[in-house]
C-alpha cells in the first residue's frame, strides 16, 4: 500500500461519531448504535464516559470532540441520566441522548432527564433503549454533507418501505389466519426498544 493510500485509510477510519454512555452495563443496548453505523461504514469511537463518577473525563471528552473530528455525539445513560446533558452543555456538536431502560422506573427516570432539557441546550431524545435509531438520526446529521452516505440512508429508508409493502401484500393475499400460521408477525421486534 502507498504512503497516500495508507493516509487515506487512515483518515477515513478517524471516528465521526462518539459512542458513549455511563456505564458498562448501558453497552448491551448502545452496542445497537455502532452496529448500525457498522452496517453504513460509519466510523466511530466508543467508550464509557460517567457523568457522576467520572465528572472530568466527562469535561474533557466533551471539550476535546470536536476538535478530534467528531461531528455527532451518541450519548446513553439511565437513571438520573445526566450524560448527554452535560455533553451537550460542553460541546457545540450535536448530541443524541439514548435513555435506558431502568429495573425501578422502566427509564421513564431516564427519558426524562434527557429529554427535558432547558431552552439553548438541546439533546435530541430518541426512544427508551433506542440507541439504533440514535444511530440513523446520526447517520441522517452526516448524511447532509456526505452524499454517498445520503444515498444509503435514502437506500435504507426505500428497503424498510419494501419490507412493509412486502409483508402487506403477503397479509392481504393469505389472510390473518394463515398469516400468523406461518409466523408472519414478530411483535417482540416491536418491543426491543423497550426491553
Ligand atoms: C448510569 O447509571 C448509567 O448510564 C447506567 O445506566 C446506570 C447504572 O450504572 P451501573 O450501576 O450499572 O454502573 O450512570
Amino acid at each position: 500500500m502507498t504512503t497516500a493510500a495508507a493516509a487515506g485509510e487512515k483518515k477515513a477510519k478517524k471516528p465521526l461519531v462518539g459512542i458513549i454512555m455511563g456505564s458498562d452495563s448501558d453497552l448491551q443496548v448502545m452496542q445497537e448504535a455502532a452496529d448500525l453505523l457498522d452496517s453504513f461504514g460509519v466510523p466511530y469511537e466508543l467508550t464509557i464516559v460517567s457523568a457522576h463518577r467520572t465528572a472530568r473525563r466527562l469535561y474533557d471528552y466533551a471539550s476535546a470532540a470536536k476538535k478530534r473530528g467528531i461531528r455527532v455525539v451518541i450519548a446513553g445513560a439511565g437513571g438520573a441520566a445526566h450524560l448527554p446533558g452535560m455533553v451537550a452543555a460542553i460541546t457545540p456538536l450535536p448530541v443524541i441522548g439514548v435513555p435506558i431502560k431502568t429495573k425501578s422506573l422502566e427509564g421513564i427516570d431516564s427519558l426524562l432527564s434527557i429529554a427535558q432539557m432547558p431552552p439553548g441546550v438541546p439533546v435530541a431524545t430518541v426512544a427508551i433503549n433506542g440507541a439504533k435509531n440514535a444511530g440513523i438520526l446520526a447517520c441522517q446529521v452526516l448524511s447532509i454533507s456526505d452524499r454517498a452516505l445520503a444515498e444509503k440512508v435514502v437506500k435504507f429508508k426505500q428497503e424498510m418501505e419494501g419490507a412493509v409493502l412486502e409483508k402487506a401484500g403477503r397479509l392481504e393475499d393469505m389472510g390473518v389466519r394463515e398469516y400468523l400460521r406461518r409466523g408472519g408477525a414478530k411483535p417482540q421486534a416491536r418491543n426491543k426498544q423497550q426491553q
